[in-house]
Parts: structure tokens; sequence; C-alpha cells
């Protein structure tokens, strides 16, 4: 028995089967390559890897890059404005490279837990800084990730120094990254600042080459700080938080549902990897004493004071426009 086939047979048998098997007709993946100087058993890195990827797997090919091997601390905003990363973890502290206003979600003792921090990310007091972002720098904020309480962390004991109030670490060389707003901080908090990149942190603090260095709890577990540190003092100088970052122009080029999928992909990880994190500052002050480190209350009242008035008489707070710190007050406990 002999038939034809036609063209238009051959054509549409191949269009029904690249549609059933999604082959190369389908829509290429965009690459969301992200870069951060977290470590992979980061709580943050947990949640983007487990939650968020998945959930942008249909139309998106998720690729993490740990531990600034592609990019350095503080320069991923600029890969990302010029096209080269896609995104980031980024700081309110890096955003404030560029935009002086948002050291105002940098400042010591002004954010004050993780329920915070999600009231003012998704309050409207909150629009203005991230168009200007948007806008100027070309980069969309997705979701706020909550990193979590910084202490400062020493390497010599409590016997030798005893951190009661900002006076006690006069004299003390303390690492903190290395923007502005992060030097500011140090130095409200009564120390010398050192700026220094995350990744030399633990052999600075191994040779002596700072005296300290700043975290939480969950870092300093993370990154072993506890094997070359003696104590911290639980100042909660600074409730941080960092944000999931994505191009702009590539966020714009997605159609609407995927647009929709991104934002509720990061909120997701987001919180996933903010309830881990709340979770580990719950049971590490155990396990950082075991390890014999010695943790506790300084005279936080004395440094709120201390820090809060630095501010207050700096540059950074004319910066900040009216009525925004009373908003974010108003948002907290
Ligand atoms: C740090 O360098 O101390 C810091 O905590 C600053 C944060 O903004 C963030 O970059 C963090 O490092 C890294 O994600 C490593 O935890």
């Amino acid at each position: 028995m002999s038939f034809s086939v036609t063209r238009r047979a051959v054509l549409a048998a191949t269009a029904a089967l690249a549609v059933t098997s999604g082959s190369a007709f389908a829509q290429d993946k965009v690459q969301l390559r992200l870069s951060a100087v977290n470590s992979e058993t980061d709580q943050r890195a947990v949640a983007m890897t487990e939650v968020f990827g998945p959930a942008v797997a249909d139309f998106a090919d998720f690729e993490p890059h740990w531990n600034g091997t592609l990019f350095a601390q503080g320069s991923e905003l600029e890969a990302i404005a010029s096209g080269d990363l896609e995104m980031s973890i980024t700081a309110a502290q890096e955003l404030a490279t560029f935009f002086p206003d948002w050291s105002i979600f940098a400042a010591g003792y002004v954010m004050q837990d993780a329920d915070h921090q999600v009231a003012v990310f998704n309050d409207p007091v909150m629009d203005p800084f991230k168009q200007e972002v948007r806008e100027q720098l070309g980069v969309h904020l997705l979701a706020p990730m909550y990193l979590g309480r910084r202490h400062v962390n020493l390497r010599q004991t409590r016997e030798e120094i005893d951190v009661q109030t900002p006076a006690d670490l006069n004299g003390v060389n303390l690492r903190m990254p290395g923007t502005d707003a992060w030097q500011f901080l140090g130095r409200a908090l009564g120390a010398n600042p050192t700026p220094m990149a995350f990744s030399e942190v633990y052999t600075a603090l191994q040779t002596g080459a700072v005296d300290g260095q700043d975290n939480p709890l969950p870092t300093v577990v993370d990154s072993k700080f506890y094997e070359v540190t003696n104590q911290i003092a639980l100042t909660s100088h600074l409730v941080d938080w960092n944000f999931i970052a994505v191009s702009a122009e590539l966020f714009d080029s997605l159609p609407a549902e995927q647009q929709e999928a991104l934002t509720s992909a990061a909120v997701e990880a987001a919180k996933s990897g903010r309830e881990a994190q709340l979770a580990l500052e719950e049971e590490q002050v155990s396990f950082l004493r075991e390890q014999g480190m010695e943790i506790y209350e300084p005279d936080v009242a004395a440094f709120r004071e201390a820090v809060q008035s630095a501010y207050l008489e700096s540059d950074y707070s004319s910066a900040w426009p009216e009525g925004v710190l009373e908003a974010i007050n108003a948002l907290g406990k």
C-alpha cells in the first residue's frame, strides 16, 4: 500500500512532538546567575538552592555561585547593572554607597526583628527606595532576607576585655565590612573599625590582624569564627538583613506570569531562610558555649544610646527623608 506524506503533515507531527517533549521548540530558559559571598551551607544559600531554584525551574536555569567565587563582595550590584550578572543577595550598606538614604536601613538599633523587616519591606514607605534602585541602578529587589542579630565577637577573653559599654571597645581593632556605612557603625560602637572582605575574616582573627568582628551567631558557627575567638557580647547592634536582587531588565523581559512566579519563589525562599536562621539563633548560644565561648549580655541600653546618638548627629541621618524613621518605628513593636 503506498501513501503520500504531505509536508504539512510532517510539520504538524514535529510541532506536536515538540510540544509533548518540550524539546528545542520550547522557549529557551532564562539564565539566573547569582553571586554571593556567603557559603553554600549558610541558610540563605540553602533556601535559594532548595526553594527558589526548583520554584522557577520551568522557565529559568538558576545558577548560584557562593563564597564570592564569581564576583567579590560589594561588586555584585555593578555587575548586575552592567549586564554581567543576573542576581545577588545584596545589603542596605552596599545600596547606601549608591543611594545615601538607604543608610537608614543599615543604621544600628533601627530594625527591630525579622517581622519588622518584612513589614517595612512590604510597606509603601519603602517604595521610593526600591524605585531609585530600580531606575538608577537597574536592580529590582524581590524580597528581604533575614541575616540576624549582629554581636561583637572578640579574640580576647572576657577577663582581658569585658564589654559592657562602648567605652570598653576603645582601641579595639574591629573588622567591619568595607563600605562607609559599615565603618561608621564600627565607630559608633566605640571601636576602631578595619575594612575587610568577609572572605578574609577567619584568617585575620586567627593571626590577630584584627581583634574581632561582628556577625550574627549563625555566621559565627557557619564560618567557624568560634575556632579563633573567645567571646561574644550580645550587643544586637544591628538586626541585619539582605535583599534578593535581580536585574530589572531581565525581570521586565519576562511575561507577567513568570514575573509573579519569580517574585513568589523569592518570597518563599526568604521565608524559609528566615525561619531556619531564627531557629539557629535560638539554639546556637548553647552550642557556642560548648565550644568554650564566653557569651554574655552587655549594657545594651548604653550601646543603643551611643549608637543612635551617633547616627542622629551624623550626615547619615540628614540623608534620611523626612518622616521615614518615624514610619519605620511605627511598623515595629
Ligand atoms: C559581612 O561581611 O560581615 C557580612 O555579614 C555583610 C552582609 O551584608 C553579607 O554580605 C554577609 O557578610 C555575607 O553574606 C556573608 O555572610
